[in-house]
């Protein structure tokens, strides 16, 4: 991207706040009852990831459709899933989202526009150009974004969809969420573009390359590429750089990752660098705080409606499974 982005009202930059900070104080939360034990599951943190989520999906209305991947809370919480009912999808509760049955690998939120969350890499793509077309035949004026990471550019999907998605000029964001690493690979040992915005281009792709760490620059990115769409111009790729700060999943100790890297990717915490950045627009500390405190209650209430919740019952397992139901 050239030149400083057009910044977004205040209204605006007080949503992406609130969306990057619940995304935070999520993952602290998620984190915190893995390693005490009160959650029992596989947990990839999007830690470092909160504001690209958080400014692409302000972009967006609710009824606009994501597709994401298994380190995915952040795109979830982001687009609008309450938290209480991913938190009891987590902990595998009859009241989550997918009544427990789904779990975090499978949250799925209609009500929110959050249609699939795979852990397949690679295959939420062309789920999303199945969603976009639906939704240009039935011309609802819906968006869709599909988040995958880096390493999902070496999938054929990727490719395949792409070059679909633009030969129809189909509604759709494919939001490449770059963080430098796919499971303990870096980048260049797996991929030979030094630049992953250079593979849109080969499929004629609008495509843009953007700070995802810098809530300005990723708002401008995602507004313009959903503007884009909405008129009916087709598809963007967007490459959001950013980085993870507790490596693939929880448990990598990233060892894999140079000290110097995540030491200097520390440095640049996201999270508070849009704090310092508001503070600086003359936003007023007391009502960041405000936001603060009210979050904290938010996550607190929803990691205790889940726990509180029961699991499903045995015979749930024949529900929900084909169009009618299996009899017992
Ligand atoms: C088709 C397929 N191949 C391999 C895997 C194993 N796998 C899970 S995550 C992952 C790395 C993906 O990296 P990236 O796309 O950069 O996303 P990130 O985890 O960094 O967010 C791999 C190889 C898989 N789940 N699916
Ligand atoms: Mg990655």
């Amino acid at each position: 991207m050239t030149g400083a982005p057009s910044e977004p009202d205040r209204a605006t930059m007080l949503d992406i706040y609130t969306r990057a900070n619940l995304i935070y104080r999520a993952d602290e939360k998620f984190r915190g009852m893995i390693m005490s034990g009160q959650l029992q599951i596989i947990y990839y943190s999007p830690r470092g990831q909160e504001i690209l989520s958080a400014a692409m999906m302000a972009a967006l209305n609710q009824d606009d459709y994501l597709v994401t991947t298994y380190r995915g809370i952040h795109d979830q919480l982001a687009k609008g899933i309450p938290p209480r009912e991913l938190w009891a999808e987590f902990a595998g509760k009859k009241t989550g989202t997918c009544k427990g049955k789904g779990g975090p690998m499978h949250i799925t939120h209609p009500e929110t526009g959050v249609m699939v969350t795979t852990g397949i890499v690679g295959s939420g793509m062309p789920i999303a150009n199945g969603l976009a077309l639906a939704s240009q035949l039935a011309g609802d004026g819906k968006v869709t974004v599909v988040c995958f990471g880096d390493a999902s550019t070496n999938i054929g999907a990727f490719h395949e969809a792409l070059n679909m998605a633009q030969i129809w000029k189909l509604p759709v964001i494919f939001l490449c969420q770059n963080n430098l690493y796919g499971e303990h690979t870096p980048q260049a040992m797996s991929t030979g573009c030094k630049e992953l915005i250079d593979r849109a281009p080969g499929y004629g792709m609008r495509a843009v390359q953007v700070n995802g760490n810098d809530a300005f620059a990723m708002y401008d990115a995602a507004k313009q590429a959903v503007e884009h769409a909405r008129a009916g111009n087709g598809p963007t790729f967007i490459e959001a750089k950013t980085f993870r700060f507790f490596g693939h999943l929880l448990g990598d100790d990233s060892h894999y990752i140079p000290a110097e890297e995540m030491i200097a990717a520390k440095a640049a915490d996201p999270i508070p660098a849009y704090r310092r950045a508001l503070l600086d627009r003359q936003v007023p500390e007391a009502d960041l705080d405000a936001i603060d405190a009210r979050i904290k209650v938010t996550i607190e209430q929803a990691a205790a409606y889940a726990l509180a919740s029961d699991y499903p019952d045995a015979e749930e397992i024949r529900i929900d499974v084909l169009e009618t139901e299996i009899a017992a």
